[in-house]
């Protein structure tokens, strides 16, 4: 069977490798002709554990191949981007454009899935847009028209256990037809090992917009407990492991904000799709997205009472814990308001996962990437950004007469 992976990043290309590893004929498509030749090297152009030596596998006996031109495939998968525009609506441009590519390849009797993490009714959107290029296409059959099946699968894997969690997960399967449906369980059963669960396509939408809604709606409540706390002048990880002890009481860790490409974005589709009554889960964003700034007033408060060539350590710069992922990093917002409103001051920056300062922070001559111990060496006041492993070892004595801001509660001083 061939299956045509449309967009090969952080979800397409683990998608497409595991696929081809259990035996189906893969074809990854992305626009970046880059990528498509690092895959069809046999590499990969991000970091994610076992996803490497998947793909070089897959590759290597012939299933996996790219192209930056979509074929002719039985089965279509969509992982491409759905970022949002400035008044929080969802930009579905790529999608209209891996739609563009698939529609005048199709014969009839083909699986289009959209896997991108979408706003309701996106897919009915993608299948509209498709059957507004093809009139001889349609989703079942009426007036001599070939049928196409459509349906939605969200992913759910997290950043770093992606291979894993591809595996595990139980798996939604959102169908515009029943037997549309049938066939994407039909697809993913080839490597997921979890439940699948059917259901319609705005439902399917729905429920992965639900779940980092949740998330959000958790952490933010996390953040708002630290800044009640710092107010208060008590110490919040103390009250959140206290309160936690209770037998339904869960509370997530507070942090610098919220980061990664899902959590900080899906909810504001909910809250599109009704403003009116999405109250909590925009509160949610809001109070999340507060916390940078929160964090940033914080070192200038700490800064104000000290010599101009004091200087700061800004430890970890990726959206969350172990991984190289900066995108959508409240720690990377963190490092440019601070490189930008406190001028001259030097800002040394230890983030273990990157080799060299993204874009973002590399025009900025104060900022400087260090290692870990001589970034503390040079600074008098340290701010902890991410909770990387490699942090937890930094010893008492390297943070003696130090000014402190833990914003993960992290370090032992
Ligand atoms: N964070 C906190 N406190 C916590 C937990 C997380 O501040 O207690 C922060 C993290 O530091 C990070 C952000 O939240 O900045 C998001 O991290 P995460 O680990 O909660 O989630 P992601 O973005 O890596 O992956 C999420 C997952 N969704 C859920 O757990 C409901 C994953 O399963 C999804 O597949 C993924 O979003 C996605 O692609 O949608």
């Amino acid at each position: 069977e061939n299956v045509a992976v449309i967009g090969l990043g952080y979800i397409g290309l683990p998608t497409a490798s595991i696929l081809a590893t259990n035996g189906l004929n893969v074809i990854g498509v992305d626009v970046d002709q880059r990528t498509v030749d690092a895959v069809n090297r046999g590499e990969v152009t991000f970091v994610e554990p076992d996803l490497a030596v998947q793909v070089a596998g897959a590759v290597s006996q012939g299933r996996l191949k790219a192209t930056t031109d979509t074929p002719a495939a039985q089965a279509y998968i969509v992982a491409v981007p759905t970022p949002f525009r400035d008044d929080h609506s969802a930009d579905l441009s790529y999608i209209e454009a891996a739609a563009s590519g698939i529609a005048p390849q199709l014969q009839g009797g083909e699986l289009i899935i959209l896997e991108s993490t979408s706003p309701p009714r996106a897919t009915r959107h993608m299948a509209e847009y498709i059957l507004g290029l093809r009139p001889d296409l349609s989703i079942d059959g009426a007036g001599d028209t070939s049928v196409i099946h459509f349906a939605h699968c969200p992913e759910r894997v997290l950043p770093g256990r992606v291979m894993i969690e591809l595996v595990t997960n139980d798996r939604i399967v959102g169908g515009m037809t029943p037997e549309a449906a049938a066939m994407a369980k039909e697809l993913y059963a080839v490597f997921c090992q979890g439940e699948i669960l059917v259901t319609d396509d705005v439902t399917a939408e729905m429920a992965k917009l639900v779940e980092n809604s949740y998330r959000d709606v958790n952490i933010a409540f996390a953040n708002e407990l630290s800044v009640i706390s710092d107010k208060i002048g008590i110490n919040v990880w103390e009250l959140i492991k206290l309160a936690n002890h209770h037998p339904r009481v869960n509370i997530l860790q507070p942090g610098p904000g919220v980061g990664g490409h899902c959590i900080a974005v899906d909810p504001w589709f909910i809250v599109a799709a009704a403003p009116e009554e999405s109250r909590l889960i925009r509160t949610a964003r809001e109070v999340n997205d507060a916390k940078p700034r929160w964090v940033i007033d914080k070192v200038h408060d700490a800064v104000a009472g000290l010599p101009a060539d004091a200087e700061i350590a800004l430890l970890g710069l990726s959206f969350k814990a172990n991984i190289d992922d900066l995108r959508e990093s409240p720690a990377i917002e963190i490092a440019a308001r601070l490189a930008d409103e406190l001028g001259g001051r030097r800002i040394n920056i230890s983030e273990p996962h990157v080799e060299s300062l993204p874009d973002s922070l590399a025009g900025f001559g104060n900022c400087k990437l260090r290692s870990l111990e001589d970034a503390l060496y040079r600074s008098t006041i340290v701010v902890l950004l991410v909770d990387h492993d490699s942090f937890r070892e930094v010893r008492p004595i390297q943070l003696e007469a130090k000014f402190l801001i833990d914003t993960r509660g992290v370090l032992k001083a």
